[in-house]
């Protein structure tokens, strides 16, 4: 297995837009091997391949204490999403900033495993939130872009700091 270097927003190539697996295989399974150990190391609760320059839709998340619940979303597609509620996120690539965003409270998902079988899951909580902004970044979405422009323009100088002081 292999820890991935994440891009770190604004990094452009977070704005790419994911395509669909076509053919789920040995080299998409070693993939998916990979982001596991990179959210795990990172460590966080979910992450999408387009935060480490891979540009399909897969995604996995886990957000059990104890990391045994890896959950693997390949070509995920939202079904059905209904109320609204306020969260706080975080995002591996936007490391340190925390801000509350609103998002479907109940979401219906189909997708693929790595072995090809489809599934479908109703989520709530942590989880739905979590699988709405790993498939915001599926589609080029960071979520500070959900955000106001001063938020945005605060968060890109705060950014800067941070990574001029560990320089
Ligand atoms: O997409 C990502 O960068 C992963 C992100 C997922 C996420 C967290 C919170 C709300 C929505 C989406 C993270 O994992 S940020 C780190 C984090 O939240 C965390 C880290 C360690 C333990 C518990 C949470
Ligand atoms: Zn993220």
């Amino acid at each position: 297995m292999a820890i991935l270097p994440i891009l770190q927003y604004p990094d452009e190539r977070l704005h790419k837009v994911a395509q669909k697996v076509e053919h789920i295989d040995q080299t998409t399974r070693k993939l998916v091997r990979d982001m596991a150990e990179t959210m795990y190391s990172a460590p966080g609760i979910g992450l999408a391949a387009t935060q480490v320059d891979k540009h399909i839709r897969l995604i996995v998340i886990d957000i059990s204490e104890t990391h045994d619940d890896l959950k693997v979303f390949i070509n995920p597609e939202l079904l059905d999403s209904q109320g609204e509620k306020v969260n706080e996120e975080g995002c591996l690539s936007v490391p340190g900033i925390y801000e509350k965003v609103s998002r479907a409270e109940f979401v219906t998902v189909r997708a693929q495993d790595e072995h090809g079988k489809s599934f479908t899951l109703q989520a709530e909580g942590l989880l739905a939130v979590c699988i709405q902004h790993e498939m915001d970044h599926l589609l080029g979405r960071v979520f500070v872009e959900r955000l106001s422009h001063l938020k945005q323009t605060r968060i890109r100088a705060k950014l800067k700091k941070q990574r001029r002081e560990t320089l």
